[in-house]
């Protein structure tokens, strides 16, 4: 830093220049991301909410009580109005809860020492870090043929130190949905704390079942479900960051508390001590300005233009990994790796993610992908399939 201050347009060319090398999601070419332009209804109560600070919340009633009613929204969207948590920064912070949460309820109820937790080998690596952090080990249970967690491997994987078992509702790579409904039936008859990774499909599931499109539940509507990750960084169209964690009972928040000697509440269950207001405003106002119309149009024009895409992509003669449910389009060339073909869209501007597993190109059809964009895609692709002997 400077020993003196410049002038604030100077401040803002600067500025300027490193946005430059910034990418846009308006430009249609972010391909693999599960964020979005943030919707300006969003954007706006945002910045009205900079200083707000929820780690204080005797000092913001007002943005705890908007937190309050976020939660309640949340809840009654995922079957249960009668529900806590908090708005944090995303799916990772909100995984690691309640994995906390969890092992910490087990250790009280069930004086766990050695912590298991169960999840799908389709699982985010949020659930990586929340096992080093909290000294869990991690039992990846085996995939079906669909790629959906096979509940047989899971309650292989159980034992008399598993604190929880954890379900994707939206999996990071193929959009799947695992099946809950039998995760809670084990859960319950185990007695074992159920936990639902819907970070990227709490925000589409329910407006696309809605729609009248064939999804199995996955949330508080199914007994067994303790808590339930829902990102409205991702499909909620909220800005970074915003994460939700949503607790079936309090008593799951309360295992993870701490005292909080000088603060305006007297315990703290959150990982983050001062925490952004801004975010709960944001999220409060869209959910409030779109309504569940609002969402169902936007998750309906998605799987649009995810459809268009997968049929584009076939005639073209690559492989679909799955047919998609979610708006998650996973394909292969026949001709060359995924790699290859990932760097070769990246020579045509694309910003393309290779999933893992299976490994394939992934392409997230989020709001700011438009029909012309598949278009010119499919374009590229069409060229490099041909130029490929
Ligand atoms: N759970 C699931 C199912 C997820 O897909 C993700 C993130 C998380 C948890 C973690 O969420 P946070 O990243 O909010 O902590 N899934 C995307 C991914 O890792 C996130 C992402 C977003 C990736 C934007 C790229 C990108 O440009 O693939």
């Amino acid at each position: 830093m400077e020993d003196k201050g410049v002038s604030e347009e100077e401040v803002f060319e600067g500025l300027k220049e490193f946005k430059k090398h910034d990418m846009s999601y308006n430009s249609g070419r972010i391909l693999g991301s599960m964020c979005t332009s943030p919707h300006p209804v969003g954007v706006k109560a945002y910045t009205s909410f900079l200083g707000s600070n929820l780690g204080d919340p005797g000092l913001f009633k007002g943005t705890k009580a908007m937190e309050n009613d976020v939660i309640s929204m949340l809840g009654e969207l995922l079957g249960k109005r009668d529900v806590c948590g908090h708005i944090i920064t995303g799916g990772t912070e909100a995984n690691i809860m309640a994995m906390r949460a969890a092992r910490n309820w087990a250790r009280k109820v069930r004086g766990i020492k050695d912590p298991e937790v169960v999840v799908p080998k389709s699982a985010h690596f949020s659930f990586k870090k929340a096992a080093d952090i909290l000294c869990l080990k991690l039992m990846e249970a085996d995939l079906d043929e669909d790629y959906r967690v096979d509940t047989a491997s899971v309650e292989d994987l159980i034992s008399d130190n598993t604190v929880a078992v954890v379900g994707v509702a939206g999996t990071t790579e193929l959009g799947r949905v695992d099946p809950i409904g039998e995760l809670s039936k084990l859960c319950i008859e185990n007695e074992i704390y159920l936990h639902v990774d819907a970070a990227f499909g709490g925000f589409s599931i329910p407006f696309l079942k809605e729609l009248g499109q064939k999804l199995p539940d996955f949330d508080f509507r199914l007994p067994g479900v303790c808590s339930i990750t829902i990102d409205p960084h991702k499909m909620g169209l909220a800005p970074i960051p915003t994460g939700g964690i949503i607790f079936r009972e309090r008593k799951y928040l309360e295992a993870m508390s701490v005292e909080t000697p000088y603060l305006t509440e007297d315990r703290q269950s959150t990982i983050v001590g001062t925490r952004t207001g801004a975010s709960t405003a944001a999220t409060w106002a869209i959910m409030k300005y779109l309504g569940r119309e609002g969402y169902r149009e936007i998750v309906a024009e998605c799987m649009h233009i995810t459809h268009i895409l997968a049929r584009g992509i076939n005639d073209l003669g690559f492989n679909l990994v799955a047919e998609p449910k979610l708006n998650i389009v996973a394909f292969k060339s026949p001709k060359m790796s995924p790699d290859e073909l990932a760097s070769q869209l990246k020579k045509r501007g694309w910003a393309v993610s290779v999933a893992a597993y299976p490994c394939s190109i992934r392409v997230i059809v989020m709001p700011h992908i438009k029909e012309e964009h598949v278009n010119m895609l499919l374009d590229d692709l069409k060229d490099i399939n041909e130029e490929k002997p």
